[in-house]
């Protein structure tokens, strides 16, 4: 049987895959890719993850990347429902999933880019993206305030996936006071023990 090898940091996309991982009790090879050597541009890393982009996962012949499909895969493999218990509740966590990351998470990750470029964004872009995430956020708070959890009743990767996008908001300390329901929800889901395991 081959070591499962997990390519990225235990933050941003790539924390989904750890705290995936670690929730079903997976055991695997974590793999540091350092952008400043340029690691993640090496023809054999681009053979793994075609973008150059954490995370990635290699299982004997298999090479994945895409943090989504990788916590799939490892939901699969593992015979686990932390994708969901039902059909319903599997589509649910897709649409969430989806839904962060075409809609909020860009926009996020955008205002928390001057972090790791040390380069600020324009004032425009800075409006843009507060503007956008004002529109999206009571989306997910009037669901939080009716659910707990985005799925419905039930913890699923759906959670993960959304937690892992909305990190990035104390990145950029981006005002998230105003949204009680979600930040009730991720103090609940970063309170798992499988999540403080997978920041290590
Ligand atoms: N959609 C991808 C996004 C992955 C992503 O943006 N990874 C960043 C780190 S969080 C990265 O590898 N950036 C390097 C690059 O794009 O060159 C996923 O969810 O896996």
């Amino acid at each position: 049987m081959t070591t499962i090898k997990l390519y990225g940091p235990r933050m941003g996309s790539a924390l989904r895959a750890h705290w995936v991982a670690a929730e079903l009790g997976t055991k695997y090879e974590s793999v540091a890719v350092d952008f400043a050597k340029g690691e993640n541009r090496a023809e054999s890393f681009l053979k793994i993850s075609p973008m150059g982009q954490v995370p990635a996962l290699v299982d004997g012949d298999f090479n994945l990347a895409e943090s989504m499909a990788i916590c799939s895969y490892l939901i699969d493999t593992a015979g686990s429902d932390l994708g969901g218990k039902t059909a319903q509740q599997r589509a649910l966590a897709w649409q969430w999933s989806l839904w962060t990351a075409l809609n909020p998470h860009p926009h996020l990750s955008k205002l928390a880019q001057p972090m790791w470029t040390k380069q600020a964004n324009s004032p425009e872009d800075e409006a843009e993206c507060k503007a956008a995430l004002a529109k999206y956020l009571p989306i997910l708070e009037a669901r939080l305030a009716a659910n707990p959890f985005v799925a419905g009743s039930d913890f699923t990767v759906g959670d993960i996936n959304v937690a892992c996008a909305l990190a990035y908001a104390a990145y950029s300390k981006y005002d998230m006071a105003a949204y009680t329901a979600i930040n009730a929800w991720q103090t609940k889901v970063t309170s798992r023990p499988a999540f403080n395991h997978a920041r290590g």
